[in-house]
């Protein structure tokens, strides 16, 4: 190891405490090959603290029935748990009302909402649906599939060699015919944030609507909804230390109102005959069938938890992670970074000059470093940057300097048995 790159002390990670934090999450503790876990597969799913597990198990042991269906105590307190889950929604990612906030299965099921409630309802033949190269496959198909059964087309922004979205090209895409803009904010492939504020303003200054997937993004920065101005925002519970199987789709609301629902039955409807269903007001209209009510409850409790940590404290340790990792790594012979962008989040891409991205991963492991290998539905961003996969460090706030130290030794260790 270059002798230079010791263990900063950042400021952050004192505020963070990461110590502290540490001591939250029991799976932190676990070995595996003998070694201690250094999990480093933060932006596939994060580990969930002590804080959510026992809310669920409350949940679970003493508030359990169906919501919005009876007039029983559990059912009410069920009912009032589930909603105020999603008033800390609301206010963690800066909603203006709590109707705009929908609960979904994860990012992936709240695009397909979009698709499917606005795509099909206001997509028609000839028009263009703008989408990124960074982009991942949720926020591809859908519109794939969209564009296929209208008539539309697809038109995607280039990226420069490090990673960053080619802005003047993005903006020379757009034309009478340019109906709906998708793009992601955090890269999960790469790390790159995207000037998302700006892409958004371009957009509405041509009447286009957007939707940003935010699943790289809400677990690791401070995201306002109201100042970025998007249509749509998409993310995940489970790489936020929530559960899986929750999601939320953020929708401004008259968008939200001329929507057509995406999937019928309970709940999302005022009074069916067999004439005429008419639907319930949003945010019901758009959550039929029983809801993942012990995920949402979670999934508040993880809100709860990481405002109180603050989502600035998170951003600058994270930050302070990526700049000493990406300081040792880059100074790494035959081994290169896969994304370089000025503006990036904690993610390193990377590839071991002679070995596949599987065998590292598989090496890796052996030593209790856990990362992603493989395409990270993200095929595009491989084909962009000519490789099959990556293997992918992603940190949270939880990680420590020492654990980039595993990590770059583990990556020694690679470069050895292959030598
Ligand atoms: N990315 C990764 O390892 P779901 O599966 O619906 O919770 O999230 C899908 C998704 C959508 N958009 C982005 C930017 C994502 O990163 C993901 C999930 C994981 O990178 C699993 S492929």
């Amino acid at each position: 190891m270059n002798d230079t790159h010791t263990a900063p002390q950042t400021q952050a990670a004192s505020a963070c405490d990461v110590e502290r934090i540490r001591a939250d999450f029991p799976i932190l503790k676990l070995e595996i090959n003998g070694k201690p876990l250094v999990y480093l597969d933060n932006a596939a799913s994060s580990q969930m603290p002590q804080q959510v597990i026992d809310r669920l198990v409350r949940y679970r042991t003493t508030q359990h029935a169906n919501v919005n269906r009876a007039v029983h105590t559990l059912s009410e307190i069920a009912t009032n748990e589930f909603e105020e889950a999603r008033r800390k929604l609301q206010h963690f990612i800066n909603a203006r009302e709590e109707r705009e906030v929908i609960f979904t299965s994860g990012t992936t099921d709240s695009i397909n909402l979009v698709m499917h409630g606005y795509g099909r309802k206001f997509i028609k033949a000839g028009d263009e649906i703008i989408l990124t190269t960074l982009e991942h496959h949720a926020n591809i198909v859908p519109w794939q599939m969209l564009a296929e059964e209208k008539g539309a087309t697809i038109r995607v922004v280039p990226v420069n060699d490090a990673g960053e979205l080619l802005i003047d090209e993005y903006e020379k895409l757009f034309n009478e015919r340019t109906k709906f803009v998708g793009v992601m904010h955090v890269s999960n492939a790469l790390g790159t944030i995207n000037p998302i504020k700006q892409m958004i303003a371009f957009a509405h200054a041509h009447g286009v609507p957007v939707l940003i997937d935010g699943a790289q993004a809400v677990p690791h920065m401070k995201v306002d909804v109201q100042d970025l101005d998007c249509d749509f925002y998409a993310f995940s519970g489970h790489k936020l230390c929530g559960p899986t199987g929750i999601g939320i789709l953020y929708g401004k609301a008259a968008l939200l109102e001329r929507m057509q629902p995406f999937k019928g039955g309970g709940d999302m409807i005022l009074s069916v005959t067999f004439e005429k269903t008419t639907y319930n007001t949003i945010p019901h209209k758009f959550e039929a069938g029983t809801p993942h009510i012990a995920g949402a409850i979670g999934l508040g409790a993880a809100v709860d938890y990481l405002s109180e940590i603050g989502m600035d404290a998170i951003a600058a340790h994270e930050h302070a992670l990526l700049d000493y990792a990406t300081a040792q790594m880059s100074q790494m012979r035959g081994v290169r970074i896969i994304g370089t962008a000025k503006n990036k989040a904690a993610v390193i891409s990377f590839a071991i000059d002679g070995v596949h991205p599987h065998d590292i991963g598989t090496l890796l492991n052996q030593d209790g470093v856990a990362v992603r290998t493989g395409h990270h539905c993200a095929q595009p961003v491989m084909q962009r940057f000519c490789v099959p996969a990556t293997s992918r460090a992603s940190f949270a706030f939880y990680n420590t300097m020492a654990e980039v130290d595993s990590l770059v030794a583990g990556i020694r260790n690679v470069q050895k048995v292959f030598a």
